[in-house]
């Protein structure tokens, strides 16, 4: 049986895979080893075994849809293919009546609106407020996972208001989640090269914790697969980690392969599968307080995504329907996967779908559009 411990012995894993089995928690050290590791299927052995005890055999999944208001973005963070300055001839603003217009285009059956944009100069707290409760009017069944800790950073700047009390006024006009987006790479080093302008790691966290701290949950996410180290990956989960002993308030952790077409990295090679699939493993190992990882379709490919579900993702998001910053860098998936598609992906790998809501409760699904 490849778990016995002397296949990992001959790897000279056999003290990490000790630590996996009692679960016991992984120093940044053990990450690098599973990193260093060329034997992907030890490393995904592993990740399964924790996956399969929190999770059975069940892959999740949402339909939803994302809906980004704006690229126009005062941040020019160089990974960034979607953003653009206020009159550039590709920036847009998505006016109310077309926001509405695809939440209704999807008719009773949407689970989750997940609404992102740039920072946007001039768009004002109000506007949002409102536009939240529209939302809410029209689609009073879905859960409205809204705006990274950047943009509420950002509004709060705009406003010259506290966080703490932007994030009040949101929950109060319908954002239930936030999305894990902005937090790339904690370090320093990483996001004074790349994204200078941007919310530090600091300020991220902070935000997230206050979020929390008010009974708004929120997913994280990682950028990968363009200057940062191993060891760097492997701190900004232990920033998460130490976090989520504290508040609890994850849901789900979302490593996100950079795709460098459009961008000022775009000399950058893309990922390759076999680091795409060890980070969602040694996510999944070291990661032991969030519930749940994500195998991100838009950004992997559907295929790969499918795959990762076997090295210790659980989830596979959503149905998406239009998905922009993934695709202006050059992902190549497609803008939306319908309910029946992502069952059959998910059924294909031996693994049983479960339509599920932003917070990870089983949905009993109504057959939207989308299904
Ligand atoms: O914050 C920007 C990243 C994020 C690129 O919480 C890029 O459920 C890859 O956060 N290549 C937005 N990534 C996406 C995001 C997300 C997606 C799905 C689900 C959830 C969730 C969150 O995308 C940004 C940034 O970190 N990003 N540019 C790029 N070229
Ligand atoms: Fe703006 Fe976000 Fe793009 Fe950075 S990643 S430039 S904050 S839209």
């Amino acid at each position: 049986m490849m778990f016995e411990s002397l296949y990992f012995e001959r790897l000279g894993l056999d003290d990490i895979r000790d630590k996996v089995v009692s679960g016991k928690r992984l120093a940044i050290e053990d990450g690098e080893r599973l990193f260093a590791c060329r034997d992907i299927n030890a490393v995904g052995i592993l990740a399964n075994h924790v996956r399969r005890k929190l999770h059975g055999n069940a892959a999740y999944y949402i339909v939803n849809r994302h809906i980004n208001y704006s690229n126009i973005c005062v941040n020019g963070c160089r990974f960034c293919a979607f953003s653009r300055k206020k009159g550039d001839p590709l920036a847009f603003e998505l006016s109310e009546e077309e926001i509405l217009g695809r939440i209704r285009s999807q008719g009773d059956g949407l689970t989750e609106v997940h609404i992102v944009g740039g920072c946007h100069p001039d768009l004002r707290l109000a506007y949002f407020e409102d536009l939240l409760q529209k939302i809410r009017a029209l689609a009073p069944k879905a859960f409205i996972k809204a705006f990274t800790a950047v943009e509420i950073a950002h509004f709060a700047k705009s406003e010259g208001m506290s966080t703490a009390e932007v994030l009040e006024r949101l929950k109060a006009a319908g954002v239930q989640m936030l999305p894990g987006g902005g937090a790339e790479v904690f370090s320093s080093r990483i996001r004074e090269r790349l994204c200078p302008e941007k919310l530090d790691a600091r300020g991220w966290l902070d935000v997230v914790r206050q979020a929390h701290e008010i009974g708004i949950k929120t997913n994280a996410t990682m950028l990968y697969g363009h200057i940062e180290t191993v060891t760097e990956r492997l701190e900004h989960m232990a920033a998460l980690r130490d976090l989520q002993d504290g508040t609890g308030g994850f849901v789900c952790f979302i490593p996100l392969p950079f795709q460098p077409a459009n961008t000022q990295l775009s000399h950058i090679p893309p990922t390759t599968g076999i680091d795409d699939l060890k980070t969602i493993a040694v996510s999944r190992l070291m990661l032991d307080n969030i519930p749940h990882v994500k195998a991100y379709w838009v950004m992997l490919s559907v295929k790969l995504a499918q795959t990762a579900l076997m090295y210790g993702a659980d989830d596979f998001d959503g149905t998406v329907v239009e998905e922009k910053i993934g695709h202006m860098a050059g992902a190549d998936s497609q803008q939306g996967l319908t309910r029946a598609e992502i069952e059959r992906i998910v059924r294909d790998a031996n693994l049983e779908p479960i339509e599920r809501d932003s917070l990870f409760r089983r949905v009993d699904g109504e057959r939207g559009p989308n299904g």
